[in-house]
C-alpha cells in the first residue's frame, strides 16, 4: 500500500465540484485517509511549491491557491502515486486523457482543478506539511 497527497484546488472548491471528485477518488478504489478544508495562506502556498519559486507562473499560482478555501486530501490505495495522477490526467487539460478529473473539470493550465504528489518523496513531504500524524486514520 502507498500513499500520495491530493489537493481539490479553490476552482473547484468554488464550482462545487468537491462532492463529485470525492466520489470519483472513491469509486476509483483510493482510502481517503485524511481529509480537511481549509484556505492555503500565502505563506503556505508560496512553501508548498517552492520548487516553482523561479518559474514565471509562480506568483499567479499563489494568488489562485489562495484565492478560496481547498480540499487537502491524504489517499491510500496500490500505487497510489501514480493511480492518482492518472485518474487526474495532464497538467493541461488541453492534453488530458477523456475520463480524467482534469479533461472533465478543469478550465486552464493554471486552474486544474486538483494536484497530486509526483514521487513517493514528495508524498512523504506534502503528507506531513498538511497533515499531524494523529489525523490520519
Ligand atoms: P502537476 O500539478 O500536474 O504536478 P506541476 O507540478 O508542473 O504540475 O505544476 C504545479 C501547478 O502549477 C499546476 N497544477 C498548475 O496549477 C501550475 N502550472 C504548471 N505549469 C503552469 C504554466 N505553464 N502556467 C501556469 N500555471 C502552471
Amino acid at each position: 500500500m502507498q500513499r500520495t497527497f491530493a489537493i481539490i484546488k479553490p476552482d473547484a472548491v468554488a464550482a462545487n465540484q468537491s462532492g463529485a471528485i470525492l466520489a470519483i477518488i472513491q469509486k476509483t478504489g483510493f482510502r481517503v485517509v485524511g481529509m480537511k478544508q481549509k484556505r492555503l495562506s500565502p505563506i503556505e502556498a508560496e512553501n508548498f511549491y517552492g520548487v516553482h519559486r523561479e518559474r514565471p507562473f509562480f506568483a499567479s499560482l499563489v494568488k489562485f491557491m489562495t484565492e478560496g478555501p481547498v480540499v487537502v486530501l491524504a489517499l491510500e490505495a496500490e500505487d497510489a502515486i501514480k493511480k492518482w495522477r492518472d485518474t487526474m490526467g495532464a497538467t493541461n487539460p488541453a492534453n488530458a486523457a477523456e475520463g480524467t478529473i482534469r479533461k472533465m473539470f478543469a478550465t486552464s493550465i493554471e486552474r486544474n482543478c486538483v494536484h497530486g504528489s509526483d514521487a513517493p518523496e514528495t508524498a512523504a513531504v506534502e503528507i506531513p506539511f498538511f497533515f499531524a500524524a494523529s489525523e490520519l486514520l
